[in-house]
């Protein structure tokens, strides 16, 4: 069986098609000595690919996208395939020619009017949405926005609140009840140290699993992730930047955790537009709602009447919080929230 017919030439992602863009020919060549491997870096167009990984033969391979990819986006998470030199040797530069299908797909457009995307992260099994207690303020609607790509792009959300010795996040994990989320909480020990037991749990959450963090510039993202991975060697930047579009991490970044599992450290981030997403993306989401919908009118916002989750709440099919954080989520699509706001 030729690599083509087993799939990895399906890529999801669309980007804008460019007038230039050619038709794909039948004599591409298969390259049937590519190498697979996982993309832990992007930066400017290039792509720091782990190939071999966990065996003796393990290095990091500098990549480029190769013309026939044409302008599909390649993400950190990505499983790719490798062509040229793919020693890893210094100076050294390889072709991506294929990007694996992926199972998950954290997106935002560039604001809730752009319908052109840009892909995060692929492949994610977490998203873990990181929120201080307070410096900066905790802002819900930014949460709820990630909360929608989250289920939009089939990544399973987390709740991390950061700093609780700053702030006593009570009140703000209380907005999260109806969603059935895990909600973690990590603070400092006496203004030093993470609270050693809270990154154990953080810890637990991540083993095994490929997670991202994602959360406005500051909330201690990078703090974490060097608690989590002793030579991570994450830069650990001030608050004062926020808002001002200082950003102490400025690319996503793969990170093996010690004992199986990555985290993908994020630029935090001051938007999150989600022109892409819509009512029946987030509906999945919910599936003790999804089922009623089927009595709804034609077109129907799932705002409110004639909408028939009215009903199947009033007839006790599922509690009026549940509907209301739905809502709420469907809600929060538009507007866009921003560092500054
Ligand atoms: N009090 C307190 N400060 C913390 C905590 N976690 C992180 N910080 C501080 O918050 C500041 C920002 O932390 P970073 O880890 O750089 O934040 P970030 O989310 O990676 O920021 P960007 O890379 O800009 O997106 C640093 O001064 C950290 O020391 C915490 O639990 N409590
Ligand atoms: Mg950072
Ligand atoms: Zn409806």
């Amino acid at each position: 069986m030729s690599r083509l017919a087993d799939g990895w030439d399906n890529d999801d992602v669309r980007v804008r098609p460019s007038p230039g863009s050619r038709p794909r020919t039948k004599t591409r060549p298969a390259h049937s000595d590519a190498v697979r491997g996982f993309v832990v870096t992007v930066d400017r167009g290039r792509y720091t690919v782990l190939v071999d990984e966990r065996t003796k033969r393990e290095r990091r391979v500098m990549a480029m996208r190769a013309r026939e990819l044409g302008r599909r986006a390649i993400a950190v998470g990505d499983r790719v395939d490798l062509v040229g030199d793919t020693t890893g040797h210094d100076d050294t530069l390889a072709r991506v020619v294929r990007i694996a299908p992926r199972t998950s797909v954290l997106r935002r457009s560039a604001d809730d009017t752009d319908t052109s995307e840009r892909v995060l992260v692929a492949n994610a099994d977490q998203l873990v949405i990181v929120t201080a207690a307070a410096d900066p303020l905790p802002r819900t609607g930014f949460v709820d926005r990630c909360l929608v790509a989250a289920f939009a792009g089939s990544l399973q959300p987390v709740l991390l609140v950061t700093k609780a010795d700053l702030a006593d996040p009570t009140g703000l994990i209380a907005a999260y009840d109806d969603l059935d989320l895990p909600i973690l909480v990590s603070r400092k020990d006496s203004g030093r140290d993470l609270d050693g037991a809270l990154v154990d749990r953080v810890r637990g959450m991540l083993h095994e699993r490929l997670s991202v963090l994602i959360g406005h510039s500051g909330v201690g993202k990078s703090t974490l992730v060097n608690a989590l991975v002793p030579d991570a060697d994450r830069a650990i930047g001030s608050v004062t930047g926020v808002g001002k579009g200082r950003h102490t991490s400025t690319s996503a970044v793969a990170l093996e955790l010690p004992d199986g599992g990555w985290v993908i450290d994020t630029p935090g981030v001051r938007s999150f537009g989600l022109a892409h997403v819509t009512a029946d993306d987030l509906l999945v989401a919910f599936d003790d709602l999804v089922g009623a919908t089927a009595d709804c009118p034609p077109n129907c916002d799932h705002l409110g009447p004639p909408c028939a989750l009215d009903g199947f709440v009033a007839a006790g099919g599922a509690t009026a919080g549940r509907l209301a954080s739905f809502r709420r989520l469907l809600n929060s699509r538009a507007g866009l929230e921003t560092d500054a706001g």
